[in-house]
């Protein structure tokens, strides 16, 4: 037997409103339901569930922290809330809305014109319609600006050509948000997938993020209308101020696994009795729990606190970098661990530390590798880039 303190050591929900624990308590029960129960069927047979995309529409969850057009209008902290829960199912399931939401919904929202908003970010709200966002290339990961791929005015159109990696829901997707270099810099494009020229294949076998899908695209002299640029930014700040989107949902996310692969780990070592009692009651056993406890605990308060400063509109670029360095380091040593606390029961898919632990893997990497925010923040701290 477990006292309250397993789930909630410090109270944290003290800290919440009553809407967000509500809206919370919603996102868990969605993942409870329409998640867990499938999770490991579809990651054994590496299938993103496509059917989910209108439910997840429905629970309201993509673009929810848009206003406007169909989103949801809901607040960083609740947006944060969301992602926690959705990761606590599956790293890919979180990406879906991530890629969604914050990548391709939020460049049409940030930059778009009008047209491009009414055109697409209700259906995509919706789950209807699905995004990505191009910006990786097979030769430019933590540097996107050696990026390779151009787009050339011909006429009032553009052609576009290059090749782009890594991009999540491509092969599912209705329109890609496409980076490319122009004569002018760096500028994002719409690009419907079904014109002629764009081809998007997904990369398989993965051994992290299987129930979700990424893609390698190529772009060969795909044209496009005048209308397809997106007006509202030149330059790598467009792609990075998304990027802020979908760091920031990862710094929740990611104490989302966490706290699942601990949750696994405590009712494991409850029910496992060895030596003649629960491995629970073992000293090495309750170290390991309670380092989870530490941390997933920390982790949730520097969620929130950054959380809390984007609400405020004071948060810094860099104090992502904090954010997303810190709890997915810590939720890939927590899913560890707690595998190491499930023994070879641990590496089937009937627990999820595993699974958790190797779609962190992706998650340390993309959206910045660790070492990337390492330096963001070196930089901040010194007033020294070590990048170039
Ligand atoms: P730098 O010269 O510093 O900046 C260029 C311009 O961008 C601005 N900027 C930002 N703006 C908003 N938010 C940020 N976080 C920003 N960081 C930079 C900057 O102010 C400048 O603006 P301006 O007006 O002066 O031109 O650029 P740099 O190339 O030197 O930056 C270095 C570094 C390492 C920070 C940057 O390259 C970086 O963040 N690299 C990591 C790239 C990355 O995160 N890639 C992830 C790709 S997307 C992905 O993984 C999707 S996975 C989901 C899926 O599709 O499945």
């Amino acid at each position: 037997a477990t006292s309250g303190l397993a789930e909630d050591y410090l109270e944290l929900d003290a800290l919440l409103s009553a809407d967000e624990i509500a809206l919370r308590n919603r996102v868990r029960a969605f993942v409870g339901s329409e998640i867990a129960p499938h999770i490991a069927e579809w990651y054994e047979s590496a299938a993103f569930p496509r059917e989910i995309t209108a439910k997840l529409g429905n629970l309201g969850v993509l673009g929810m922290h848009l206003r406007g057009h169909g989103c949801a209008g809901r607040s960083a902290v609740e947006y944060g809330l969301a992602c926690m829960e959705l990761e606590a199912g599956d790293s890919g399931l979180r990406t879906f809305v991530s890629v969604q939401g914050s990548l391709a919904m939020s460049a049409i929202h940030k930059f778009g014109s009008e047209e491009q908003k009414e055109r697409w970010l209700p259906g995509m709200a919706a789950g209807e319609l699905i995004g990505c966002f191009g910006l990786t290339e097979p030769t430019a990961g933590s540097d996107p600006s050696s990026m390779r791929t151009t787009a050339r005015r011909d006429g009032s159109d553009w052609v576009m050509s290059g090749k782009k990696r890594w991009i999540g829901l491509a092969s599912i997707a209705d329109v890609a948000v496409i980076w490319a270099q122009t004569e002018d810099g760096v500028r994002g494009f719409l690009v419907s997938t079904e014109a002629p020229g764009f081809t998007a294949t997904p990369i398989e076998p993965k051994l992290s993020m299987r129930a979700s899908i990424q893609c390698d695209i190529e772009l060969n002299d795909v044209r496009l209308p005048a209308e397809a640029v997106l007006p509202g930014v030149t330059g790598l700040k467009g792609p990075f101020s998304c990027l802020n989107e979908a760091r920031y949902g990862i710094i929740w996310g990611a104490m989302g696994a966490a706290r699942d692969s601990y949750e696994a780990a405590l009712t494991y070592a409850g029910n496992r009795t060895q030596f003649g009692q629960p491995i629970a009651g073992f000293q090495t056993t309750q170290h390991k729990l309670v380092d989870m406890v530490l941390e997933i605990q920390k982790g949730t308060l520097v969620a929130l606190r950054i959380g809390r400063m984007k609400d405020a509109g004071t948060l810094k670029p860099s104090q992502i970098s904090f954010g997303k360095l810190n709890n997915v380091r810590e939720a890939i040593a927590i899913a560890r661990e707690a595998r190491t606390i499930l023994g070879g029961n641990g590496i089937t898919l009937e627990h999820s530390p595993l699974r958790h632990a190797n779609n962190l893997e992706s998650v340390m990497t993309y959206e910045g590798t660790s070492e990337i925010h390492s330096l963001i923040m070196g930089q901040a701290i010194t007033g020294l880039p070590a990048f170039r």
